[in-house]
């Protein structure tokens, strides 16, 4: 390690030695700085203020090989060519801010990886720019948060297949591994990996809210005590549900609060704020004309939680007779999980949907079932699930849609009953569960011969002569409303 010194100057600086530079050293950066680091690789180390770097050199300097650098001239020129850098930096402004500085003191043939969360139209934008002056481009989305980061995150790099040539082999070793298969692809052309990170968000935000539904519904629905609804979530984990995010709801479910005694859940706000990638993920897809609605329902979900004023205004509004709990509680709390287990495979075939679309629009060619593969470890979204997801694909490149495959149409099947009491039992009890019931009513829309969309035709010929097409045979038609209301041919 190059010893930390505030009066470090360039020729103290050794050159061309790092494979790797990393520039924004907050959570992220630092623990996959470190990350690179326990893997082999000498890292050079960059941010802004310099303090994060000494900081990271003072407590972890003995994880590896590090390379201390102040000035972005030191940074670069502690790198080995082709340079190799990743942007760990907040997304937008100051993305724009490190890359427009990078791409001054770097050299054609130089790679820069933003690592952030960016927004993938910004990511086209800046991959088409830096082309422009020679430069390699990757957007990588990376998932895990910050233990992900030190230990193995899951990684969605998109760009040049040329430069994935070159960073690839390093991103693998740095990801999670799951069979001994790195949790890591190239996705394709330029804002690829950051529109697939932000999907598997939205794919996030969708499951979160499905565990929200089904904890309140054993809370509200059948008043069972915290403790037991974390027992549930813990047995759970231990069949087809089993992923991160059902092991950590019995975790937090289970935590009480060493100030009142009470479950931590109960002393926390329930107001959940809904950042750039679960909405940028609705915005997309509705801009793809793709129906998302378990994750759009999640984000309206998170918008209703924090409408304080409104909330608090509302607390005496008439629920109408409500109809008592069920009976057996044990039955019910089986169809809660079979309503979960379905609305899940839902979600992930709508985030699927608008990754197919997304990578038809911008031609990236995403392949579906490398995603559920690297998605198996490392990131947020990781569940025994996806090895069914992989499969599906494996079988079917061409699958329309998650539901269609044999797994999860069967699976689906087995659970329509319960999932069906249970949307109409939160409902005649007044519990709100707008994942579970859009993703039912979705599934009863796409499996429906005919749907009142012919009703919505009509209605626009009526008021804005908008046309129709029909059912028997070919061509563009239009009743004349205003007049004799024969039709005609357009
Ligand atoms: P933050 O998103 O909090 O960003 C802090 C870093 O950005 C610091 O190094 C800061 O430098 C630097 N920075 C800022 Br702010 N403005 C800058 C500018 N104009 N020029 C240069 N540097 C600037 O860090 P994070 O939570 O570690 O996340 C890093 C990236 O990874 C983000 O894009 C985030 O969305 C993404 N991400 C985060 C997670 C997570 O779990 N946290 C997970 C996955 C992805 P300073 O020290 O000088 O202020």
């Amino acid at each position: 390690m190059n010893a930390p010194s505030s009066s470090a100057t360039p020729s103290s600086v050794p050159t061309g030695t790092a494979q790797i530079g990393v520039t924004g050293l907050a959570v992220m950066g630092s623990n996959i700085a470190r990350n690179f680091a326990r893997n082999g690789y000498t890292v050079a180390l960059h941010n802004r203020s310099i303090g994060k770097t000494d900081a990271l050199l003072e407590k972890h300097g003995g994880d590896g090989d590090f390379v201390r650098t102040e000035t972005v001239e030191e940074f670069v020129d502690a790198l080995e060519r082709p340079r190799r850098v990743l942007i760990m930096v907040k997304a937008g402004d100051a993305t724009d801010a490190v890359i427009n500085e990078l791409a001054d003191a770097m050299e054609p043939g130089d790679i820069i990886i933003d690592g952030g969360n960016a927004l993938y139209t910004d990511t086209i934008r800046r991959e088409a720019a830096l082309a422009d002056r020679g430069l390699l481009f990757i957007g990588a989305g990376i998932s895990g948060g910050e233990e992900g980061a030190l230990n193995g995150p899951s990684i969605m790099p998109g760009g040049p297949a040329e430069s994935y040539k070159s960073v690839g082999p390093m991103l693998e070793k740095v990801a999670a591994q799951v069979d001994g298969e790195p949790c890591c692809t190239h996705i394709g052309a330029d804002g690829s990996g950051h529109f697939v990170k932000m999907v598997h968000n939205g794919i996030e935000y969708a499951d979160m809210q499905l565990i929200g539904e089904a904890y309140d519904l054993m809370r509200r629905a059948l008043d069972l005590p915290v403790a037991e609804i974390a027992d549930v979530f813990r047995e759970w984990n231990t069949t087809e549900l089993e992923s991160y995010l059902i092991e950590i709801t019995a975790e937090v479910l289970s935590q009480v609060d060493a100030e009142t005694g009470k479950p931590l859940v109960d002393v926390i706000v329930d107001e959940a704020g809904q950042k750039g990638t679960g909405r940028w993920t609705v915005k997309a897809a509705l801009d793809l004309g793709i129906p998302t609605t378990g994750i759009a329902e999640a984000v309206f979900a998170r918008a209703l939680s924090s409408s304080t004023n409104q909330r608090k205004a509302a607390q005496g509004l008439a629920s109408g007779s409500l109809s008592a709990a069920p009976a057996d509680k044990k039955a019910f709390v089986d169809d809660i999980k079979a309503a979960l287990y379905a609305s899940k495979v839902v979600a992930y075939a709508q985030g699927f949907d608008e990754i197919s679309a997304g990578s038809t629009e911008y031609g990236w060619n995403v392949d579906r079932g490398s995603l559920a593969t690297i998605w198996r470890g490392g990131c947020i979204i990781r569940a025994q699930f996806l090895n069914r997801i992989r499969e599906a694909y494996a079988t079917d490149p061409e699958l329309p849609s998650l539901l269609l495959a044999p797994y999860f149409r069967d699976a689906v099947e087995a659970g329509i009953d319960a999932w069906r009491r249970v949307v109409a039992t939160a409902t005649t009890m007044g519990v709100p569960v707008p994942a579970f019931a859009s993703s039912l009513s979705y599934y009863d829309g796409l499996r429906s011969e005919r749907l009142p969309a012919a009703l919505t035709q009509g209605l626009r010929d009526f008021f804005g002569a908008h046309t129709y097409q029909r059912v028997d045979k070919p061509g563009t038609f239009h009743t004349l409303w205003s007049e004799d209301r024969s039709e005609v041919s357009e």
